[in-house]
């Protein structure tokens, strides 16, 4: 028997016998980890300096290596992978796997930042509802204090999507959906394509992150103001997260914790990238008055009943603690 196995078995036996589980000298663990935003662009960046943390502070403690990206796995089935075991942990937004935890559509309403969700116990709830209905442990988040906007190749008059064809995701579908867009869902690797080929009028988006793929390119205008927070979540199997040492979870928290601070910088980059979408050539079309009222009231209140029509108790412990 090698080593490892020795160590394994030994681990497995501390924790059925109910002795202090974590407490065994365990090997280095590598935990096998993706990302569903492409390697290098925006969203996917916090989640490698996460990774490069890890691997700095982890030695013979536990090691990430990341497999691959969107180019290896579809970001709509990165969900999957991690609530499976295919990989033991992912970089990915909540709106990628609604259809294995629906209620993650919850997530982009907060109004407050994680740490405040930490504080508040709204992260246990979100948490808890990872780990039940899709055997993921939470393990946080980046994305705070970023907002989705409305790109076009197009102008817009007002608060009104009826005759525009938009690419969408979950997160943008409600809200669209009731300003009249007709609505086409694709992952981020097929947005360049579809303005090229006219197939869209336009994309929902954060602020940060257009011209990362070039769409600045065949973009014209920036809808504003922004509506409802990014989240992009780190995921972790559940079976492989109970595996692990009291040090290897100890790890894990604390980079994260240290990668969840760096959300404050947000702020800053959101008006980095505003700029640099004006050196790049899209217009602002800025929404005023009952526009602006109907375009956030509408982006709330369908965002709400959405989530709450999957689960209103849910909903409502939610939304008390997501502001
Ligand atoms: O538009 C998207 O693909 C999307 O839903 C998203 C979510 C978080 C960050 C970036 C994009």
């Amino acid at each position: 028997m090698n080593r490892k196995f020795v160590c394994a078995t030994l681990a497995a036996a501390l924790v059925s016998g109910g002795l202090a589980a974590g407490s065994a000298a365990a090997d280095e663990v590598t935990l096998r980890g993706t990302t569903a935003f492409a390697q290098g662009t925006t969203f996917s960046r916090p989640y490698e300096a996460f990774v490069e943390w890890i691997n700095e502070n982890g030695k013979g403690v536990l090691q990430i290596q990341t497999v691959g990206g969107p180019e290896a796995m579809p970001p709509f089935e990165v969900g999957n992978a991690v609530s499976t075991g295919v990989v033991d942990i992912a970089n990915v937004t909540a709106a990628f796997y609604t259809n294995i935890l629906p209620m993650g559509d919850a997530l982009k309403l907060a109004e407050n930042t994680i740490q405040d969700q930490r504080a508040n116990g709204c992260y246990d709830k979100i948490d808890a509802m990872h780990q039940e209905q899709m055997n993921v442990k939470y393990l946080g988040r980046t994305g705070d204090h970023i907002s989705f906007h409305l790109y076009l190749t197009k102008p817009l008059a007002g608060a009104d999507l009826s005759g525009l064809t938009i690419r969408t995701t979950p997160v943008y579908q409600a809200m669209f959906e009731k300003l009249g867009a007709t609505l086409i869902r694709t992952p981020p690797g097929d947005v360049y394509t579809a303005l090229e080929r006219g197939t869209i009028d336009g994309y929902g988006w954060p602020i940060q992150g257009v011209l990362d793929l070039g769409w600045d390119e065949q973009t014209k205008y920036r809808v504003d103001p922004g509506f409802y927070q990014v989240d992009v979540d780190v995921l972790v199997n559940l079976d492989r997260w109970q595996s692990l040492s009291d040090e290897q979870r100890a790890l894990l928290e604390k980079g994260i914790a240290w990668l969840e601070e760096r959300n404050a910088e947000n702020l800053n980059i959101n008006q980095a990238e505003a700029a640099k979408q004006a050196e790049a050539g899209i217009e602002v079309i800025e929404l005023g008055g009952g526009d602006k009222e109907k375009w956030l009231n509408t982006a709330r209140d369908a965002g709400w009943e959405k989530v709450a029509a999957i689960d209103a108790d849910t909903a409502a412990a939610l939304q008390s603690c997501m502001r």
